[in-house]
This record gives structure tokens, C-alpha cells and sequence, in this order.
């Protein structure tokens, strides 16, 4: 009550009941509520939809108490933040995270059952926020609940997309795309803000002004769009501290256009500002390949624009003097993303905040602190200068400057040798000039890291080879990590139980280096059984799904091998049918005797291609042709079936993974940064089958080589594997199965073709040939470990066991201390 006061305030305090009680009946009390007054449905008559919106509601009463309170206690304490820029979220869904990390699943469950409803039901009613691509979307999410649950003042800054990423339906073996417009049933977990809004500006022009006898430039746009913000609270697991993640949808500007509403064409004039809500209206699918697209550098430049708006009022509100920018803010770069966000604060600082050069640099290269998450040359982001010149040519100049002092400095300390400073430099030169985001982002950043170990030394020892010559000091390495709320607590209650049973304590849910206490149980045959029996109900759960979507009946006996991530080359999901036609090919061509001793296998992949991928798309419809062939061939009945996961997405994924006995993560050595599914499968008890990339070295270090099937060339193998490529015969099995594709054994003999050109004739880039000996030996090591239940059983605890270095509370605090400079700030019980 401190610091408030007068009658009003007073009056204020006698009228509040004190925080929303979380007892079933005040839950049901408030759910009623939400039926009659938000969802405006009578008490006596609403369904299970109208029953998820109002317990919806109910559950965002409390996220905003909490939201309020830990806002207002930042305030107080004013920390130095932590703003995570990222142009992707993949939150998927929230009632069943929210239930989970405020602690009420257990009221909210018992108060609908006397209203007549179960809670499972309607979590299952709510759709996908699904506002990003793939692995680094979802760590964002990850990052964000690790971020919230140890109380650090963070605040999450994305987009809010219209249209998430789209819905993958099949037809005859085919992908398709469907628009995701997610919003259609209305989002409970957003607050519009509709007073919190910001003008972004495009295109124009820069002019030379002088300002207090200073020369300044001024931008004078040629677009204004309006930026309105939507909150989206996040809730920490065992705290009352709720971050937020705050989301900008594009409006048309206020800001009137007597010119155009003159012409008395009043219609179009009208029609063309509503043009601007096109920039945030959809994600980009394809996650790899940057096309110098204008629409994608605006949504990346108008996100920007608006964060650091909203973050440079919020810093201005209590402090006047900007050398204490550094001490307030850390910005952290999402991949290259959100980069241009250097160039914009540069700009603010310069032209609005009339700074000088020198002063703005100084801020501008003690806040931000860039993260990259790939290795392929084709996802490193650049941006063709004309485009840049168009749409943002203040910021050319700047980027001039920037690029123009960088090369001075450069020139100082390794003289004239120009073949490097080329390479280096921010601006690419040749045919079409374009702006390097990466070099961009490390010239301004004070720590740059990978996303791995493995991943962290390619960048020093390849990708950014130079940088890491001129500033070694810059580089860090941070293994991804995954969050247990989500991937163990939310989706695999009875695991979570059975963790809590045998530790003697739910203290894992926040500090998951207890699960290595497992260890001491791993071979105990009551430990086992209920370890088993865990298993079961998954692989029911998940065997019930199959055949709603696909139709196939499969045995619970058989192992379930699952392979679940976007489609890509490099993560050889080709090599994985190719693999299971060898095994199709084994059996059918096997003695009776022989057939016994087959451990029955399910095998499951999903996963959406980039809608313009049509090597990934084959991919998708050769596993419909083999799963075709295999599943209807009553020879095998029982001893192998294929499964396509259509539209695999985060809640997929919750219910696929506590499912798994197998799963597969089998990129070429030296191509995934780091991967975190496995953590996820890992976290679950499933063993791994996997190449020695990205993060999997790190994995084989926790849970040991003998728990897990590794297969496949090294990382420092595969250049020179690639280097004779051309001259090595792939092995016999290879080609005999690549041969039953081509030949048409499956159908669409023309359509695979291409596909097959992929790994044939020396063009095997990625190696599935050389590798495929090996893969098969894996696979095998696999099967034989499955039939020693007991075996497999401790295998699996081992893996849950060892799974807490891949926590992200670990990644998050490792930042927190190594890279921000930030600490918890948490709000009083
Ligand atoms: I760059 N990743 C992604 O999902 N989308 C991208 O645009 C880029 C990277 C992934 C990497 O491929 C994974 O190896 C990594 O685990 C993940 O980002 C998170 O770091």
C-alpha cells in the first residue's frame, strides 16, 4: 500500500477481495461467470468448446494478477532486462502449460467434473499457436518458460501473424497447404493493447537538416504503419512470476492522408490502408533459404522498430541519461532475424536522441548479444542493397558507416590483405550488392555463440573463422535446451508421477538435475514395471491417434520408432525409408523360422516441407507409396508398418514423443546446430538413434555410447567422404533399394526420380550412402537390445536420468550469467 494515497486509493483497497482463490468451487464460480458474461452462453446449456473458453478465461484472470504484479515489481526494482527478439514463437498450446505452471491442473480438473466436464476434453479443444517453423521457434518457447520460472526480467518481442504456419493436409500421398488463420476461434491468451501502439516507417527518403546549429539526417517515410501490441503472459512454474511476450500486429497508421481521401475516391483510399495489416498477416514457411524478399525485411524491420520504440520509452521513463542504456538492457539477436535491430537503435540514438557517433556506437556494442542456429550457408541472410536502399535507406547509410569503420579497424590490424577483408566485410560486393546480416550482427554484438558444442566450433573453425581470429574473446558456446514442464509434466502426466514417486519429491520440475537419482533405481524390477506400464499407456495413446489419422492398426508389442521434425535434405528422413524398405526387403525374402525372431517394428515419421521444397515434398509421398505397399501386404502383417503423421505441430508432438520406444535424429555429421527433439525423447525415456552431430555429441557424454545406437560418419569425416564421393560404389544394399524406388517396386517411377538422382551417380551430397552400412547396423544393435526388456527398460531410465543438462533452466542461467549480465529479480510470496 506504500507510496499510494487519497480518498480514491483508498476506496480502491476497501473494493478488492484480495488475489482469485484457486479452491474448486471459486474455480467454478469463475468459470459460470466466463460462460454467462464472456462467452455469453446460458449456464444450463454450453459444450465443451464454450467450456475451454470459459475455464480459458478463468486461468487469464489469474495470468494477469500475476502479469500486473511482477510488471509492477520490475518497475520498482528496476533491474537490467533481458529482451529477446525473435521473429518466431512457437508457443503451441497454452491452457495446458498455464494449468501446470500456476499449479491448479488438479482444481480446475476436479471443479469441471462436478460441472459435468473432463479437463483432458477441453484442453484437447484448444488449436496451436504455432507463430514459427521448427526447432528455433520452439526454443523460443522453451527459453521463455525457463526465462519466466527462474524469475528473470525478461520480456519476449515477436510478430503476430495472422496466419501461423500452415496446416499440412494429405492427398493421395501428396502435401498440401492450408491456411492456419489460428485466430478464427478467438485467442483467450493475448491481451490487445490497444493504447500501447508505435508508427513504423518505410520506404522515402533522407534529407540533411540542422538541428540546435548540429547537422542532423531526417527520414522522411514514404509508408507509415501503425504497430498495436498484444501481451501474451507467461507464466514461471513455482513462482507468481508472469514475463511477458509481447506481439505487434500491423494497423493502419492514423495519421491522415488528406491527398489521398481528397481525390474523392474515399473507397480505395480506405482499401489501400488497410494494405499495411499485410505485414504481419503471415509466417514464412520455409525456414533455410532467405529470398531477399521485400514483405520479410519489412516484418523483420517493423517488429524491430517497434520493440525498440516500446523498449527506449520504457528506459527513458526512468532514466535521462543513455550511457545507462547498457546497464538496463540486454537485446538479444534470435539468429539474424531481428539484426537489422542494431542499424535501428544506431538511428534512434543518432537521429532522434541526437547522440554522437561515437557515444551511440559505444551503447550499441554493449547490449546486443547474437545467437545463430545453423550451419548451412543458404539460411545465412542476406539482403540484396537495392532492396535495403527502397525500403529502409536511412539505414543503408548507417550500415555504410558502420561497414566504412569496421574496414578501417580491419585494415589496422591485418593490413592490406584485401581477399579477407572482402570476405569480412558487412556489404557483399559483386553482380548484386547485398548486406550480410551475419557479419552485421557479430561486428555489433559483444558475444556471439552457436547452439551446441559442435555446433560452437564450426563457427570458429569455418563459418566465422575470421571473427573468431579478430575477437575470440566474442565467442561463447550454449548447448539449446528444452523445458521439462512442457515435455515431461504437461505431456506425460504418468511419468511425471512416477518421477515424483521414486525421487520423493517434485523439486525436479524446477531442478532437473535430481532426475540423475534415477540412476540408483534403473535396474530395479519394481521401478521397471511401473516404468513399463508408463510406457504402455503412451504407446495406447499413441496407437489409438494412428488409426484415427491413418487408418493403420498397430501392435503394441512392436517398437515404435519415430522420426518427427520438418523435412529436410540434410536431416535424411530419405535415409530412414530407405532403411525401412531394406527391412521390407529382408522379411519378405526370409524362411519361416527366420520371420519368428523379427522384433516388430512400427515406424512413424511426420513432419511439414517447406512449401516450395520439392525434394522434401518427394520425401513426404515416397513415404506414402512405401507405407502404401508395406501396410496392405499381408505377408508382413504385423512384423512392420509405416506411419505419415500428417500436420505434426507442437501438440503432436506432446502426444508422439512420451509414446516412442526409438527415435531418430540422423543428419549428416556437421549439419544440424544442435537439434532438440532428441532432448525432448531423450527427457522421455526413448533411446536414440542418431549420427554424432549438433547436440547428440553432448548426449552421448551424459547418458553414454552403450545407451544409445550411434551410427555414421564424423563430423570431420564428411569432407573428405564428399571428396570421393565420386569414386566410391555405394554399398550393394544401397543401390538395390534406391533401385526398387527408381524401377517404380512403389509406384510414381517418374515422380521419384529426382529423388533418386539425389543420392546417385556422385551426387550423394549428403551421404546416405556411405552412411548406410553403419545405419543398418544401428538399426540392428536396436532390434537386439528390444528383446532384453529389461535391458531396454534400464536404458530408458538412463536416458530420463541423464536428460537434465538439456534442460533450458541450465541453457537459461548460462546465459543469464555468461552472456546478459542479468539476475533473478522475483517477486515477494
Ligand atoms: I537458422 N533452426 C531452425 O529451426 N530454423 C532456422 O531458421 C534456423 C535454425 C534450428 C536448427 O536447425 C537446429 O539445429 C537447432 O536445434 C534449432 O534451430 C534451435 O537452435
Amino acid at each position: 500500500k506504500a507510496g499510494f494515497s487519497g480518498a480514491k486509493t483508498e476506496r480502491m483497497f476497501e473494493l478488492m477481495d484480495g488475489f482469485l482463490k484457486n479452491d474448486p468451487v471459486s474455480l467454478q464460480k469463475d468459470i459460470l461467470h466466463h460462460v454467462e458474461y464472456t462467452v455469453a452462453r446460458s449456464r444450463f446449456s454450453f459444450d465443451d468448446f464454450e467450456a475451454y473458453q470459459a475455464l480459458s478465461h478463468s486461468v487469464r484472470d489469474r495470468l494477469i494478477e500475476r502479469w500486473h504484479d511482477t510488471q509492477q515489481h520490475f518497475k520498482k526494482k528496476d533491474p537490467k532486462r533481458l529482451y529477446f527478439l525473435s521473429l518466431e514463437f512457437l508457443m503451441g498450446r497454452s491452457l495446458s502449460n498455464s494449468v501446470i505452471n500456476l499449479g491448479i491442473k488438479d482444481q480446475c480438473a476436479e471443479a469441471l467434473s462436478q460441472l459435468g466436464f473432463e479437463y483432458e476434453v477441453l484442453a484437447e479443444q484448444e488449436g496451436d499457436a504455432a507463430l514459427g517453423n521448427g526447432g528455433l521457434a520452439r526454443l523460443s518457447a522453451c527459453q521463455m518458460d525457463s526465462l519466466a520460472t527462474l524469475d528473470f526480467p525478461a520480456w519476449g518481442y515477436g510478430l503476430r501473424y495472422q496466419y501461423g504456419l500452415f496446416r499440412q493436409i494429405i492427398i493421395d500421398g501428396f502435401q498440401h497447404e492450408q491456411p492456419d488463420y489460428w485466430l478464427n476461434f478467438g485467442n483467450p491468451w493475448e491481451i490487445e493493447r490497444v493504447h500501447v501502439s508505435y508508427p513504423v516507417k518505410f520506404y522515402g527518403s533522407v534529407k540533411e537538416e540542422v538541428v540546435n546549429g548540429k547537422k542532423c539526417k531526417v527520414w522522411i517515410p514514404g509508408e507509415t504503419v501503425e504497430a498495436v501490441a498484444y501481451d501474451n503472459p507467461i507464466p514461471g512454474y513455482g513462482t507468481r512470476n508472469t514475463i511477458n511476450l509481447r506481439l505487434w500486429a500491423a494497423k493502419p497508421s492514423e495519421g491522415l492522408d488528406i491527398e489521398s481521401y481528397n481525390t474523392g475516391d474515399y473507397i480505395n483510399a480506405i482499401v489501400n490502408r488497410q494494405k499495411a495489416e499485410i505485414i504481419s498477416n503471415v509466417l514464412y514457411p520455409d525456414d533455410r533459404s532467405y529470398q531477399g524478399k521485400e514483405l520479410r525485411l519489412k516484418q523483420q524491420y517493423f517488429f524491430v522498430s517497434a520493440s525498440l520504440q516500446d523498449i527506449v520509452r520504457r528506459f527513458k521513463d526512468m532514466h535521462n541519461n543513455f550511457d545507462e542504456f547498457p546497464d538496463k538492457v540486454a537485446l538479444q539477436l534470435n539468429d539474424t532475424h531481428p539484426s537489422i535491430s542494431v542499424v535501428e537503435l544506431m538511428r534512434m540514438l543518432l537521429d532522434e536522441e541526437h547522440l554522437s557517433w561515437k557515444r551511440s556506437w559505444n551503447i550499441v556494442c554493449k547490449v546486443f548479444t547474437f545467437t545463430t542456429h545453423t550451419v548451412l550457408p543458404e539460411a545465412l541472410e542476406k539482403v540484396p542493397m537495392d532492396l535495403f536502399e527502397t525500403v529502409l535507406p536511412r539505414h543503408l547509410q548507417i550500415i555504410y558507416d558502420i561497414n566504412f569503420a569496421f574496414m578501417e579497424e580491419l585494415k589496422n590490424k591485418i593490413g592490406k590483405d584485401y581477399v579477407r577483408l572482402s570476405r569480412m566485410s558487412i556489404v557483399e560486393e559483386g553482380a548484386v550488392k547485398n548486406i550480410r546480416m551475419a557479419n552485421l550482427s557479430i561486428v555489433c554484438s559483444h558475444t556471439v555463440n552457436g547452439v551446441s558444442r559442435a555446433h560452437s566450433e564450426l563457427l570458429k573453425t569455418r563459418v566465422f573463422m575470421d571473427f573468431y581470429e579478430l575477437w575470440p574473446e566474442k565467442f561463447q558456446y550454449k548447448t539449446n535446451g528444452v523445458t521439462q514442464r512442457r515435455w515431461i509434466v504437461v505431456s506425460n502426466p504418468s511419468l511425471c508421477a512416477l518421477i515424483s514417486k521414486w525421487l520423493r519429491t517434485e523439486s525436479w520440475i524446477h531442478d532437473v538435475d535430481l532426475l540423475t537419482h534415477l540412476k540408483n533405481h534403473a535396474s530395479n524390477p519394481e521401478l521397471q514395471h511401473e516404468w513399463k506400464m508408463v510406457k504402455k499407456i503412451n504407446k495406447m495413446r499413441l496407437a489409438e491417434y494412428i488409426e484415427t489419422m491413418s487408418g493403420v492398426k498397430v501392435s503394441l508389442d512392436a517398437m515404435f520408432d519415430v522420426q518427427i521434425k520438418r523435412i529436410h535434405e540434410y536431416k535424411r528422413q530419405f535415409l530412414n525409408i530407405l532403411g525401412v524398405i531394406h527391412r521390407y526387403d529382408c522379411i519378405k525374402n526370409m524362411e519361416e523360422s527366420d520371420r519368428r525372431k523379427v522384433v516388430p517394428r512400427v515406424c512413424i515419421i511426420g513432419g511439414k516441407a517447406p512449401p516450395g521444397y520439392e525434394i522434401a515434398k518427394k520425401i513426404i509421398k515416397l513415404c506414402h507409396a512405401v507405407a502404401e505397399k508395406i501396410n496392405n501386404d499381408t505377408d508382413i502383417g504385423d512384423l512392420l508398418k509405416l506411419v505419415f503423421i500428417p500436420d505434426y505441430n507442437v501438440s503432436v508432438a506432446e502426444l508422439v514423443i512420451p509414446g516412442s520406444d526409438l527415435s531418430q535424429h540422423i543428419s549428416t555429421a556437421g549439419h544440424e546446430a544442435s537439434g532438440t527433439g532428441s532432448m525432448k525423447f531423450l527427457m522421455n525415456g526413448c533411446l536414440l538413434l542418431a549420427t554424432a552431430d549438433g547436440s547428440t555429441n553432448e548426449i552421448i557424454e551424459e547418458i553414454g555410447a552403450e545407451n544409445m545406437f550411434i551410427f555414421g560418419a564424423k563430423m570431420n569425416e564428411v569432407p573428405k567422404l564428399r571428396e570421393k564421393e565420386s569414386t566410391i560404389k555405394a554399398p550393394l544394399q544401397f543401390r538395390r533399394v534406391v533401385r526398387m524406388v527408381r524401377d517404380g517396386y512403389f509406384g510414381f517411377k517418374d515422380y521419384f526420380k529426382s529423388l533418386c538422382d539425389t543420392v546417385e551417380n556422385g551426387k550423394d551430397f549428403y551421404l546416405l550412402g556411405s552412411d548406410f552400412t553403419s545405419y543398418l547396423e544401428a538399426q540392428a544393435a536396436a532390434d537386439r537390445a528390444y528383446v532384453d526388456k529389461e535391458k531396454w527398460c534400464k536404458m530408458s531410465v538412463l536416458s530420463t536420468a541423464g536428460s537434465g543438462r538439456f534442460s533450458s533452466d541450465r541453457t537459461i542461467e548460462d546465459y543469464a550469467e555468461k552472456t546478459w549480465g542479468i539476475k533473478p529479480c522475483k517477486l515477494p510470496l
